[in-house]
């Protein structure tokens, strides 16, 4: 049997990941392909709970960094095992709503963690594995901010309470992460339209994977 596709999104808070994988995950679907679609943290029992106390306990204000980042580790290990790999192994396409670039880019650079630690933890979380194509979506760190807030039914997240000048950062990082991997990560400027966003995503995914054609 044929491996599945290993898709990746990134990027900073309210620049359109969640939209646009809809719209990916369609497009995959016209090609007769199975998607499943991942989140992270989270994504399992065991990285539902992590997410929980990483985003909303109130003790959660008491956290180290370096704890914060063995925990979206932690969830990133359970996910990869129990299942992005056997997904990937019975031919299913597997798109994540974030993947380790998010710790490489919140956690060493956000944060300020040492970035060869981060790497080590990286790597020993999902081992060999990395998507065939990260889809980063850039945009202004603010105006993604306001994206999120008004979309946002419920509370702020505890990293979503960040100030603006760590989701800058954040951005900045994503662009050098790009810029040292431009075999696997494609950056795409996420301030126009949803529509036209999609086209540009699905232009791209066409060219990258010769194997898909719509049925
Ligand atoms: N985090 C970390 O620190 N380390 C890690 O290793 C990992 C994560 C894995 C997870 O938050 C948090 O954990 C995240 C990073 C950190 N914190 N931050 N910041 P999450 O999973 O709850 O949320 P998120 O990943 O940040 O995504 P989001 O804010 O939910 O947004 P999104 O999925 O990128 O965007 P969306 O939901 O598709 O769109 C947001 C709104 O904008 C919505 O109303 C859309 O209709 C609208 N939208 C979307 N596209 C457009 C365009 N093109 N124009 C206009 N409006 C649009």
């Amino acid at each position: 049997m044929k491996r599945g596709i290993f898709i990746s999104f990134e990027g900073s808070e309210g620049c359109g990941k969640s939209t646009q994988i809809s719209h990916l995950t369609q497009l995959l679907k016209d090609c007769g392909r199975e998607v499943l679609i991942t989140r992270e943290p989270g994504g399992t029992v065991i990285g539902e709970k992590i997410r929980d106390l990483l985003q909303f306990t109130p003790e959660a204000e008491e956290m180290t960094n370096e704890t914060e980042l063995l925990l979206f580790a932690a969830s990133r290990a359970q996910l990869v095992r129990e299942v992005i790999q056997p997904a990937l192994e019975n031919g299913i396409c597997v798109i994540a709503d974030r993947f380790l670039d998010s710790t490489t880019v919140y956690q060493g650079i956000g944060r300020g963690l040492n970035a060869s630690s981060v790497s080590k933890i990286n790597d020993f979380a999902v081992g060999e594995l990395k998507p065939d194509w990260t889809v980063l979506l850039d945009m202004d760190a603010a105006a993604g901010h306001a994206r999120a807030l008004a979309s946002r039914s419920a509370q702020k997240d505890r990293i979503e309470d960040q100030p603006l000048t760590f989701f800058e950062k954040v951005r900045q990082g994503y662009l050098k992460l790009a810029e040292q991997n431009p075999e696997r990560i494609e950056m795409f400027d996420a301030s126009g339209s949803i529509d036209q966003l999609a086209k540009e995503i699905r232009q791209s995914c066409f060219s990258r994977f010769d194997c898909l054609e719509e049925k």
